[in-house]
């Protein structure tokens, strides 16, 4: 193989042109794999560009290689560097690019998440519940389909008593009927649980009542229960003023002398609300006839009972002028509490 001749002038115009070469390749590579390319081809020791022109300057007479040897070197430095800086800008826009793809547009408006909230009803039954645990009671429940039993015999209304008749109550062809309160489920408490009790009772109830404004023939109720020695009026007096303070703010609170054939004596409530005295409540002390029919001796043991209806206090808390808005799943009526 014959070896072109060389010479201090072409090996140094072949360094120009590889500087000028270099830089414009390295200004074009555009992802850091054909920057790493470039780098091996330009400054890779074995077949690199630049080491074969320096390897060519084993032919320059020893006098010359220095001065090739020392522009080589400022060639290798300049190429490094603008590799380097290609880089940095390389990594730079990568960085950009992908916190553009990523950005996130915090002021646009979130998705619309309908979310539901507790029906007007319920809401007022949960916060009857919770003023009476914090007194001490447990909740407890029962059927809605009753014996007669249990729905009036028990609890000292008579054969003849006009809630007994099909006019006020529903009656199912077997015999049973639809409780028309919750007092049942105390009675069936109270056979199971021996004094002292404390419960109350919340649930559904049905009365033949033709729909109107005020009465619907399904409503709820919670009844609220204490039998226990020495029990008397003080403590009913105590436990129902205490609770509507608590349900509906610190207002006057009457009682007024009533009837129920389970409670002697008996009272009925009212709260002063926006300046009218309205009814919320029927109470009195359990008739120790209804002890007895239990096997309870009213010589030792006494109670009290209260009874309330969970849509009036609503309506009554909430100014609703008509019970069947709270029966009517009018979204444009519940969204408002
Ligand atoms: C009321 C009014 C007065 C009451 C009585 C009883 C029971 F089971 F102990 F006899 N439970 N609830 C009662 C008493 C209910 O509602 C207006």
């Amino acid at each position: 193989m014959v070896s072109t001749p060389v010479n201090l002038d072409t090996l140094t115009s072949q360094l120009e042109a590889l500087e000028a070469q270099a830089s414009d390749q390295i200004r074009r590579a555009d992802d850091p794999q054909a920057l790493e390319q470039l780098r091996i081809s330009l400054l890779g020791k074995k077949g690199g560009q630049l080491s074969s022109v320096l390897g060519a300057m084993g032919s320059l007479p020893h006098a010359q290689r220095p001065l090739l040897g020392q522009r080589a070197n400022v060639l290798k430095k300049e190429i490094q560097g603008l590799l380097s800086e290609q880089h940095r800008q390389l990594e730079a826009s990568a960085l950009n690019q992908r916190l553009a793809e990523e950005a996130v547009d915090v002021s646009a408006p979130a998705l619309y998440r309908p979310l539901g909230h507790a029906h007007p009803l319920l809401g007022t039954l949960d916060e009857i519940v919770t003023i009476f645990c914090g007194l001490g009671y447990r909740v407890v429940d029962g059927p809605e389909i009753e014996t007669d039993h249990y729905n009036f015999s028990a609890l000292n209304i008579p054969e003849d008593h006009p809630a007994r008749d099909m006019q006020d109550t529903f009656y199912l062809p077997n015999g049973e009927l639809l409780r028309t309160h919750t007092s049942p489920v105390q009675i069936r408490h109270l056979e199971r649980h021996s004094p002292p009790v404390r419960v109350i009772a919340p649930g559904r109830v049905y009365r033949r009542d033709a729909v109107d404004a005020t009465h619907s023939p399904i409503f709820h109720q919670v009844e609220v229960l204490a039998v226990d020695e020495g029990l008397n009026f003080g403590h009913l007096r105590g436990t129902v003023i205490q609770f509507l303070q608590a349900f509906f703010g610190e207002l006057p609170v009457r009682f007024r002398a009533s009837y129920f054939p389970f409670t002697e004596p008996s009272a009925e409530v009212d709260v002063q609300w926006q300046g009218r005295w309205l009814e919320v409540m029927g109470c009195g002390m359990v008739d120790p006839a209804v002890l007895e029919g239990l096997g309870l001796d009213p010589e030792r043991w006494s109670g009290f009972a209260a009874g309330m209806g969970v849509e009036r206090a609503c309506m009554v808390r909430h100014g609703i002028d008509d019970i069947r808005r709270l029966f009517s799943s009018d979204l444009r009526f519940l969204r408002q509490f």
